[in-house]
């Protein structure tokens, strides 16, 4: 993103940060701006993302310029992040165990496992 203040001197140069929606996670910020050429700032993460801790980021790039009575600025933004397959199915239980009467008919009910992902909701029998 390019930021521009056509004002002179101090009241023309400004500073940007970036600022999370969500003030409880604030203080986990992943993101960060990189200052390019001139006022161009790249937006660039600051640590690794995990989509199924946190989906998406509502993000303010704040601005504030030098001025006697500084002036500033908030854009937003939303990033999501995009899934990667980074987890195994994992079984709801480390030992499952059944008995079963002998002589029993094709497709006799024997146990139910299940696995489960990430998500409560994404839990899966199998
Ligand atoms: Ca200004
Ligand atoms: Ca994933």
């Amino acid at each position: 993103m390019i930021v521009g203040d056509p004002d002179r001197g101090a009241s023309g140069r400004f500073n940007c940060s970036v600022v999370d929606r969500d003030a409880a996670a604030a203080d986990r910020l992943h993101f960060r701006l990189r200052r390019m050429f001139g006022a161009e700032y790249h937006l660039v993460t600051s640590s690794s993302l995990d989509r199924e801790r946190r989906a998406s980021y509502e993000l303010g790039v704040a601005c504030s310029d030098g001025g006697p009575e500084s002036l500033s600025s908030v854009k937003w933004l939303r990033v999501d992040v995009t899934d990667v397959n980074d987890n195994a199915p994992r079984f709801d239980d480390e030992l499952y165990t059944a008995d079963i009467y002998e002589n029993n008919y094709n497709g006799k009910f024997v146990l139910q496992v299940g696995y489960r992902t990430m998500s409560p909701a994404q839990t899966m029998a199998c």
